[in-house]
């Protein structure tokens, strides 16, 4: 791994051209970007929006530790909790109450991850929208980084986990090797020139997010390739992060999640021919 600040990273348009293949930072990003926020009006310039479902021990740390990085810049923590049966929404809500930008958005039963991210985006007030897993597999201290390149004007940064810089700690072989092969596979059959379609870690203007072209990835995973595709003429960045197994509790990724990737795809893949031109 190269130093923070100071990883090449790669800028593909829709088109599929490398637009600036190395960026060097020779200081924090996020100092001048965060100082410009905190002249900028009350509204958040960030909601930061975590689904969440059976995560309380690992909300618990992961709310603090946005709110921390991004401590000088307006922002809001909304954690979107579909009835977790382990009390995530109540540990939320105690958060809430000690701290006006945690705010809790509560689904009746499990309905989807991707979901729970378009329900989030449209109660964000943000100008931008981040988006995390709450397992503490996505790193908030790459998120000042990836808030400077949304707020230069890319419509979507995307923390890739496959371009030069990226690592990943602790995740066993086999399920990183599935997630490549699904990854390519998307990318492949859907045209995308990006290197990370599946991630779960972006930041992007609220509005791609509050009002998505189509809801086909709602009860599964994968908004962010739903998102990829239905947009045309989209500036992309992927900014290089490190993914680290989750911290604490269960996944809820199974084969189900391979299969609904397969059928969102096609639908997909039939809704681009329908709207080409
Ligand atoms: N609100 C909501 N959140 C969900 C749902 N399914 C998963 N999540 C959340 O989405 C995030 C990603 O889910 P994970 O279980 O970590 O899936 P994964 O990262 O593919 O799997 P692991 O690598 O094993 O952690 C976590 O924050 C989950 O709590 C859902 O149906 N509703
Ligand atoms: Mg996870």
């Amino acid at each position: 791994m190269t130093r923070k600040g100071e990883r090449d990273s790669c800028l593909r348009g829709n088109d599929g051209g490398y637009a600036a293949p190395a960026i060097r930072y020779t200081l924090a990003p996020s100092d001048s970007l965060l100082g410009r926020a905190v002249n900028s009006p009350p509204e958040p310039l960030i909601s930061v929006l975590l689904p969440t479902y059976n995560e309380r021990e690992n909300v618990a740390a992961l709310a603090p530790a946005i709110l921390d990085v991004l401590r000088s810049a307006p922002c809001e923590v909304i954690v979107v909790d579909d009835a977790s049966p382990d009390g995530t929404a109540a540990a939320v809500r105690r958060m809430a109450a000690a701290d006006p930008r945690v705010r809790l958005v509560e689904r009746s039963g499990k309905r989807g991850l991707a979901g729970a991210v378009f329900a989030g985006a449209r109660e964000a007030r943000g100008r931008f929208v981040a988006v995390m897993d709450a397992d503490r597999s996505h790193d908030p201290e790459e998120l000042p980084d990836m808030l400077a390149r949304a707020a230069d004007g890319y419509d979507v940064v995307i923390g890739s986990r496959y371009v030069e810089g990226s690592a990943f700690l602790g995740q066993p072989f086999l399920r990183r090797l599935i997630s490549r092969l699904l990854n390519a596979a998307a990318r492949t059959l859907l045209l995308l020139p990006y290197n990370d379609v599946l991630t779960g870690y972006a930041v992007c203007r609220r509005e791609l997010l509050a009002e998505p072209r189509t809801r086909y990835s709602s009860p599964g995973f994968k908004w962010l390739l739903e998102l990829l595709s239905t947009r045309r003429g989209l500036s992309v960045y992927e900014w290089p992060i490190v993914f680290h197994d989750r911290q604490a509790g269960f996944s809820k990724a199974s084969a189900l999640e391979a299969l609904r990737l397969g059928a969102l795809c096609v639908r997909l893949a039939a809704w681009r021919c329908l709207h080409r031109g």
